[in-house]
């Protein structure tokens, strides 16, 4: 079904701007090193921070002090923040304690888990950055090249290689994928890692991106049935693991291509979209078909306007049989029909589990995924300590969390007893709302967020435990995310209960997505007030309690029992917005 309002790229409008800036960077360098270089500001160009977004690095400035900074006549309070690229959330003990020392000596202190396996660190001043950057690379082993811009992003994975043979037979391909698709510019290296400009040798060239890179943003996933934490269908490019019949041998991937979340509360034609399983390809073929779909989405995405430039509208607008022509083209070959699967949740397994090596994990729940030490919470402490002495290896979950994965026995008592020493041991008493509930960064940093969300959560929290308990639902899992504003950070599209912020202290609510990631939650009251959103909520989950079916999930429910009619196409989510626009969405 085509959109009312077609956004296919018209070749006499000018290109985004940001096409031209990119083709003129140098191969992204830009301005980039004189700016950072001058010490009259704490702040580069607005050219300059949209070509660090492809080295990983953001221009923020401190929200929680800018009117007062503006009536003060000052400048804003400029500060940035850099995303380290995690491939698939694997890191090491040494990793991570370099990344924790550096989050002290050169940002505010805290890392960041996100939503996409990585980390970021916040709070950075401009004299500190270079050299952040630097150590980032140098100590801690990691880079940040390609976390952000009109790039492939990070490439997620579930995040369990040891668990299952299956799980070890994806994760290479992941990294394989990911490293595929990083850009091959010398910038990177030349502006955050050497100590002398690298000038000469081969002329650069990027063969899959061009001097113009991506239109936009570019995810890719891969999920390991019947886990589907990696929200598969929130994502550009999916790929779901198949096995054979023994269920331990990878045999290829089912393709998932075209969904994406972000949408703006006044644009209609904006919409969030669920990708679409195009068809099954071999194991040897994965990385071949991820470059053809990028490549597709490089040369027919829209350039002109940045809204609309993301992958889902590329299919939305020509249709995906048009897409999958053409990416078989580019291939030479067609892709098979997709194979049978399953997905039955999105959340993680909490606490302690057995791999199938002999080795122990342990997943940790971190709220908003920020480690850092509070008064009587010494998070941070402690995760330090047990990274000195762990011998395996510690993992990011796509839902902010943290897996200490390969804990062999001999090491198991004396992770345990720093466990229970830091008090992480207790992180996970806690009702199956809180385990499942995700927030986004939004303010103080993110310049975009209309109302609070990683500093609301807590807050929201703990009141609707009380109903939850109230209503014996105390180990029932409901899906709670919130973010900050209708970009869908904290994916809370795919929530059962999802808040989005509108303004200030206001959030639209969202209901009805289904527990394993396959059906978008619906708009259930628009602009609701913060001290509203309990006493709204408690009835529902009440009545969930006594009404419920047998196994019957919170998202099903208020379906069956009429709270909001669940949405299929961005037609119908179209359609739907239109006829609440008198409400102010
Ligand atoms: Fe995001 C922009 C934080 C995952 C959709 N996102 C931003 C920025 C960089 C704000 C900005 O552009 O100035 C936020 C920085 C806030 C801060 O202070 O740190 C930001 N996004 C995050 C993170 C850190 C949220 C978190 O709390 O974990 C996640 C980092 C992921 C990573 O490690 O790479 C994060 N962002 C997502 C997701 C979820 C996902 O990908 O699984 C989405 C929705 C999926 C999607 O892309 O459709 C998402 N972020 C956006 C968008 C909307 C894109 C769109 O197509 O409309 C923006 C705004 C933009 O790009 O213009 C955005
Ligand atoms: Fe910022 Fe909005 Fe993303 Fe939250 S959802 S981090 S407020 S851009």
């Amino acid at each position: 079904m085509s959109l009312p309002v077609d956004k296919s790229p018209i070749p006499e409008k000018p290109l985004h701007k940001n096409e031209q800036l990119k083709v003129e960077s140098n191969w992204l360098r830009g301005n980039i090193r004189r700016e950072l270089a001058d010490s009259s500001t704490g702040a580069v160009s607005d050219d300059s921070n949209q070509l660090m977004k492809f080295h990983g690095v953001y221009q923020q400035d401190d929200r929680d002090v800018r009117n007062q900074r503006r009536k003060e006549g000052k400048e804003k309070a400029f500060i940035f923040m850099a995303r380290v690229r995690v491939p698939g959330g694997v890191c090491q003990p040494a990793q991570w304690l370099a990344l924790d020392q550096l989050a002290d000596s050169h940002a505010n202190g805290t890392l960041k888990i996100t939503t996409r396996q990585s980390f970021q660190l916040h709070g950075i001043l401009k004299s500190n950055l270079r050299p952040l950057v630097q150590q980032i690379n140098l100590a801690a082993h990691f880079n940040t090249r390609g976390a952000c811009g009109d790039i492939n992003r990070g490439v997620m994975c579930n995040p369990n290689p040891e668990e299952s043979t299956l799980h070890q037979q994806v994760w290479p391909i992941m990294k394989a994928v990911s490293d595929h698709l990083l850009p091959r510019t010398r910038a990177y290296h030349e502006l955050w890692v050497a100590d002398e400009l690298v000038d000469g040798g081969e002329p650069e060239d990027e063969p899959i991106y061009g001097r113009s890179y991506l239109p936009r943003k570019f995810k890719i996933v891969f999920a390991v049935p019947p886990s589907n934490d990696v929200d598969i269908y929130a994502h550009d490019l999916g790929f779901i693991a198949i096995a054979d019949e023994s269920g331990k041998k990878l045999v290829g991937c089912n393709v998932t291509v075209g969904g994406g979340l972000g949408m703006s509360h006044n644009q209609l034609e904006t919409f969030p979209r669920l990708a679409d399983v195009m068809g099954f390809c071999t194991v040897d073929q994965v990385i071949d078909v991820a470059e053809k779909v990028v490549t597709v989405q490089r040369d027919y995405g829209d350039r002109v306007d940045r809204k609309f430039a993301r992958l889902k509208y590329t299919i939305e607008n020509r249709g995906l049989s048009w897409f999958r022509g053409e990416v078989e083209r580019r291939l030479g070959y067609k892709l098979q029909t997709p194979r049978r699967f399953e997905f039955t949740h999105t959340g993680d397994r909490y606490g302690w589990t057995q791999g199938d090596n002999g080795n122990a994990h342990f997943t940790l729940f971190i709220q908003s995924g920020r480690v850092k030490d509070t008064a009587d919470y010494k998070l941070k402490s402690g995760l330090r300590e047990i990274a000195r002495v762990h011998q395996g290896d510690l993992r990011l979950t796509p839902n902010q969390n943290l897996i200490i994965a390969n804990i062999t026995p001999a090491e198991r008592p004396r992770i345990e007893a720093l466990l229970r020493q830091y008090k992480l041991d207790t992180a996970n008493n806690a009702t199956g709302l809180k385990l499942n509930s995700m927030s986004c960064v939004a303010l103080p940093t993110c310049g975009l967020a209309l109302a609070e969300s990683e500093r609301y959560l807590p807050e929201l929290v703990r009141l609707l435990e009380t109903e939850v308990e109230a209503a014996g639902l105390r180990n029932d899992a409901i899906s709670l995310r919130i973010t900050g504003c209708p970009n869908g950070c904290g994916r809370p599209s795919l929530a059962e209960i999802g808040l989005v912020g509108r303004a200030p202290g206001k959030y639209n609510v969202y209901l009805g997505a289904a527990f394993n990631g396959s059906r978008f939650n619906v708009l259930y009251k628009a602009s609701v007030a913060t001290a509203e959103l309990v006493p709204m909520l408690g009835p529902i989950i009440r009545r969930y309690a006594q009404e419920r079916l047998n196994g019957e999930r919170f998202g099903d429910f208020v379906i069956r029992a009429g709270y909001v009619t669940p949405t299929f196409t961005p037609h119908d989510f179209h359609e739907q917005r239109n006829a609440a626009k008198g409400e102010q969405i």
